[in-house]
């Protein structure tokens, strides 16, 4: 079994009081060497969570000076270098970037295609000294393999834009994220997937499976922000990668006649429960228009909790016809299947589906190399299965560790205790 990277008891909500108090540890054993003066560095949050704070904004500082480095909360009246932002569009892009190449050009990149003109440049009073910058890039590294989401999904949703998508999936039980990634990302995307396709079958009866574990690129793309609040909306906190695999569609074929639910193929037995325990999220790498042979689905079919009938035809059923660069996202119990490609070339996608925490993902990642945990926030290991006490108890007992933290997190309530302290 793969190790946590940080104890689960340092783990806090970004800009929290337990959050600032994490970091003061981490930030009292380094000294910048470099200053000519004291160094303030001032992050201010626009719309914090309500739980968090009835203020519209939050903020910490991070003073370096002769006696050391520390980090309060509040705000700083002539910091050296400050930054405004909303707190759901920066927590997120806690990707850790150090020893990543290319990483920190590849979260800007992407961070800019998602907020766009909303991101306000940094304001820059003194340059940073390089040891000043050097301490920070580590805390952001150290923090984020210890930053939880925000739990109040409404509010991350709101934040974050995509309100309007949790609406579609609870009257029709899909939505389509449209310009969820840039067209550079879609490039380094369908280069890796037809490297993992190449000589290989083509159609559906091969995709590349267990991405998680083929290369940095499928990490980034597991914890996309928008995917991942869709994933907690629909499948609670703690949800878990389910598989995560690539199809390449060529002219002609038909990979997906009929249709199906993803609850299918004897995996997720009826009768259904009343609530999402598994959803897919499939990336359009290349286009998905109708002659593409996108996918066909059948809006609200998810209420009928039931397999598809044998036999079933795709009459009545609506194209999810999407650029490339969008994602759709669908609940693992509605009905749908596959068109087939008119036109030449190929359509490639990438299928992330996750779940519940309670069930058994078709991909087992609980022993993926150490290094790719370290590596990542704080959310994947969750997704990975790493952070849940399913699996882990010994002949001393249960996971305690595990199993507190699942209750102080209120994994299985429906409004997370924090949220009711607001
Ligand atoms: O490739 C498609 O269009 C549909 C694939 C599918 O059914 C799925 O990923 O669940
Ligand atoms: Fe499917």
């Amino acid at each position: 079994m793969t190790r946590l990277t940080a104890p689960l008891a340092e783990r806090a909500e970004y800009a929290s009081p337990q959050w600032i108090e994490v970091a003061n540890t981490f930030l009292s054993t380094r000294h910048a060497t470099d200053l000519s003066e004291p160094y303030k560095v001032a992050q201010e949050l626009m719309n914090p969570p309500p739980h968090l704070s009835s203020d519209e904004r939050i903020g910490y500082v991070v003073t370096f000076d002769s006696t050391g480095t520390r980090i309060e909360p509040g705000f700083a009246d002539h910091p050296a270098w400050w930054r405004r932002a909303d707190y759901n569009a920066l927590l997120p892009f806690a990707w850790i970037v150090r020893g990543q190449p290319g990483g920190a050009d590849r979260l800007e990149r992407e961070y800019e295609q998602l907020f766009g003109a909303d991101v306000e440049a940094p304001k820059v009073a003194r340059p940073m000294p390089p040891s000043v910058a050097a301490i920070l890039a580590e805390l952001h590294d150290y923090m984020a393999v210890r930053t939880i989401n925000n739990p109040n999904i409404e509010h991350r949703a709101a934040g974050l834009g995509i309100a309007d998508n949790l609406r579609d999936l609870d009257s029709d039980g899909y939505t389509v994220l449209r310009g969820a990634f840039s067209d550079s990302y879609a490039d380094e995307l369908r280069e890796e997937t037809h490297r993992n396709h190449a000589g290989r079958d083509e159609g559906a009866s091969f995709r590349a499976t267990m991405l998680l574990k083929r290369g940095r690129i499928w990490e980034e793309a597991a914890i996309h922000p928008w995917v991942l609040t869709v994933v907690e909306y629909l499948m609670g906190r703690g949800a878990l990668i389910y598989q995560s695999d690539t199809i390449v569609k060529s002219a002609g074929q038909e990979t997906h006649p009929g249709l199906h639910a993803d609850y299918g193929a004897s995996r997720i037995t009826e009768p259904f429960p009343d609530y999402c325990v598994e959803g897919t999220a499939v990336w359009a790498i290349d286009d998905f228009h109708r002659e593409h042979g996108p996918t066909c689905i059948l809006p609200g079919s998810f209420r009928q909790g039931r397999q598809v009938p044998p036999g079933t035809s795709q009459e009545g059923t609506k194209l999810i016809e999407m650029d490339q660069g969008s994602i759709a996202f669908w609940h693992g119990a509605i009905w749908h299947g596959s068109t087939p490609r008119t036109a030449p070339g190929r359509r490639t996608s990438l299928h992330n589906a996750y779940s519940r925490s309670f069930i058994r993902p078709l991909e087992r990642y609980d022993d993926i190399d150490q290094a790719i945990v370290d590596r990542n926030p704080a959310v994947f290991s969750t997704l990975c299965g790493l952070d849940d006490a399913f699996g882990k108890s010994g002949l001393e007992g249960a996971d305690f560790e595990r199993l507190h933290y699942a209750a102080a997190q209120g994994y299985a309530s429906s409004t997370p205790p924090a949220a009711l302290k607001a």
